[in-house]
């Protein structure tokens, strides 16, 4: 006989985490503050599940990687990545990811594609499938400015937020989207004008967006358009 002793009952089963992903700074900036938000989430839990959080490469083919090893290996219910977009003056939840990279910058590793699809032969363009009104709403009824945009550039992010979608295809039940969010105060210190939001902010707004998005299943039918 072994000593061992037998498991008598299953372990009650853990829920799904929720991957939330932050970059690494880039274009010359000390912080992101993407992941400076998305950090201070980690390891809460949220509607039952857990958070980790992650931090992504500025790099267009490191980011995609990554994301595809963390979601085999985490197998979450929920992915919410999150990047910095200078200049914009709210939380943008992003409506749609295109199928192409038009680098105005380098990435941190160099490269600079042009006109160059993120997925050759995929579709030309995935939703978020994040109630994306709902997350709006709920954040913007806590006083922190929030917007759906209808672009998320052609940059890394947009590259992820693609890469995102059509690795969860593959995935039904899965839900995600992205999140921009404005600049930290101390990256515009010496540009007066420039809109920020605190880090603080963002972080707070990410766990109302990620607590409506877990408890939200048919999106609300508010306006959320643009005509340019
Ligand atoms: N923002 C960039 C890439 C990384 C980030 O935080 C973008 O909007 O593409």
């Amino acid at each position: 006989m072994s000593a061992t002793p037998e498991l008598q009952c299953a372990m009650p089963e853990t829920p799904a985490p929720i991957l939330l992903t932050g970059f690494e700074p880039f274009d010359g900036q000390a912080i992101n503050p993407s992941w400076e938000a998305v950090r201070a989430l980690d390891g809460e839990t949220i509607h039952g599940r857990r958070v980790v959080s992650r931090m992504l490469p500025v790099e267009f083919d490191a980011s995609l990687q990554r994301l595809r090893e963390l979601i085999t290996a985490m197998e979450p219910a929920l992915v919410l990545c999150v990047g910095q977009a200078g200049g914009r003056s709210r939380l943008s939840i992003e409506r749609v990811a295109i199928n192409v990279i038009d680098a105005r910058i380098p990435d941190n590793a160099g490269a600079c594609p042009i006109d160059t699809p993120i997925v050759p032969g995929g579709p030309a363009a995935f939703f978020a499938t994040l109630p994306i009104k709902a997350m709006q709403a709920a954040i913007e009824a806590t006083g922190i400015p929030a917007e759906v945009s209808q672009t998320a550039g052609t940059y890394v992010c947009n590259s992820v937020f693609y890469g995102l979608m059509h690795a969860l295809q593959q995935r039904p039940g899965v839900r995600g989207g992205f999140i921009h969010i404005p600049y930290a105060p101390e990256q515009i210190a010496l540009h007066p004008g420039t809109p920020s939001l605190s880090v603080e902010a963002v972080a707070n707004a990410l766990r109302i967006a990620l607590d409506t998005a877990l408890s939200v299943d048919v999106d609300h039918r508010i306006a959320g358009g643009a005509e340019h």
